[in-house]
């Protein structure tokens, strides 16, 4: 039974997801930045929008400090994960270790850190989910979630030596009102987000749009072109999808997060780093490997990485 879930990160998508497992009764201790512990701790954790909410988790600066957790929770940025995972293995025992970031080759990274970290046997422990909640930072400690969105997790039948800590992920998570839904199909929910990613979140990062506006001129040209560069390059790993079924996704997809900034756009907006390498990066890269050229995602991709820093604004 898990009674106790160590979330680390509290941003956006940590804390709206550490908000649902409180209120599903579940102790959460959050491990974030000074700033958000420090409000935490103040006025608790608060969640506008869907599902309003005001819990009052434990907040910390370290991922060591607190009390023994069931399950970790890693909702840290891509770039962010190997010395998360490195600092979590080395201060704690293994324990189930979800994982909702965007971006390919999250697994390697993660296995790789946990490690060098001092686990034994990471792959027993790891869970990888594809999440599509949208969620948008207000300030530290206080989150607006715009859907409701989903989990997907992948079958434990499917999920090898992590058989038994997929399940004890996706029973916690579906005490939450969250959806949760299962595939026996992981690693085409992983290039299907890979997808609307690498075609939302470049365009709105570069044009300072929620995501609703690459549903119209001219900018859902611009956002198609990325998707289509996507999905052949998901096409030549062994992950098709048809034309027409990435335009849906991405239709789908910024309909129902057509309020949200998307998580690239308040990185921007923040001057922090992107996950634009994770995205439009690895696909470059990827398609280089097999001779597909990407020009327009590697064109965004430049775009991104020169706003990056250059509109920082206080949060
Ligand atoms: O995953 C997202 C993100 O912002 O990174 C979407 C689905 C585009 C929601 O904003």
């Amino acid at each position: 039974l898990v009674v106790h879930v160590l979330v680390v990160g509290a941003g956006a998508i940590g804390g709206v997801l550490g908000a649902r497992l409180s209120d599903a009764g579940v102790t959460v201790t959050l491990v974030g930045r000074p700033g958000p512990v420090r409000a935490i701790r103040e006025h608790g954790l608060v969640v506008e929008g869907v599902g309003a909410t005001v819990v009052r988790p434990q907040a910390e600066e370290s991922v060591g400090a607190g009390s023994d957790a069931d399950v970790y929770l890693v909702a840290v940025k891509t770039f962010d994960l190997d010395a998360a995972l490195s600092a979590l293995a080395a201060a704690r025992p293994p324990r189930p270790t979800l994982l909702v970031q965007n971006g390919l080759g999250v697994e390697a990274v993660a296995l790789e850190a946990l490690g060098a970290g001092g686990w034994r046997e990471p792959a027993r422990y790891l869970v990888r989910a594809v999440q599509s909640v949208p969620a948008t930072a207000l300030g530290p400690g206080r989150v607006r979630a715009t859907g409701v969105g989903e989990i997907v997790l992948p079958d434990p039948a499917r999920a090898g030596p992590a058989a038994a800590a997929v399940r004890t992920v996706t029973e916690l998570l579906r005490a939450t009102t969250v959806p949760v839904r299962v595939t026996g199909d992981f690693e085409r929910e992983v290039w299907r987000k890979l997808l609307v990613n690498a075609a939302i979140n470049p365009v709105t990062a570069i044009h300072g749009v929620v995501n609703g506006a690459v549903l119209d001129e001219p900018l859902r040209t611009e956002a198609l072109v990325l998707l289509e560069e996507a999905r052949l390059v998901a096409g030549r790993a062994g992950v098709a999808f048809a034309r027409e079924e990435a335009i849906a996704e991405f239709e789908r997809v910024a309909r129902a997060t057509a309020t949200n900034r998307s998580s690239m756009l308040q990185d921007v907006e923040r001057g922090r780093p992107t996950e634009i390498d994770a995205i439009s990066g690895e696909l470059v890269r990827r398609g280089r490997a097999v001779g597909v050229a990407l020009p327009a995602t590697d064109a965004a991709r430049e775009a991104v990485v020169a706003l990056a820093g250059r509109r920082p604004q206080p949060l």
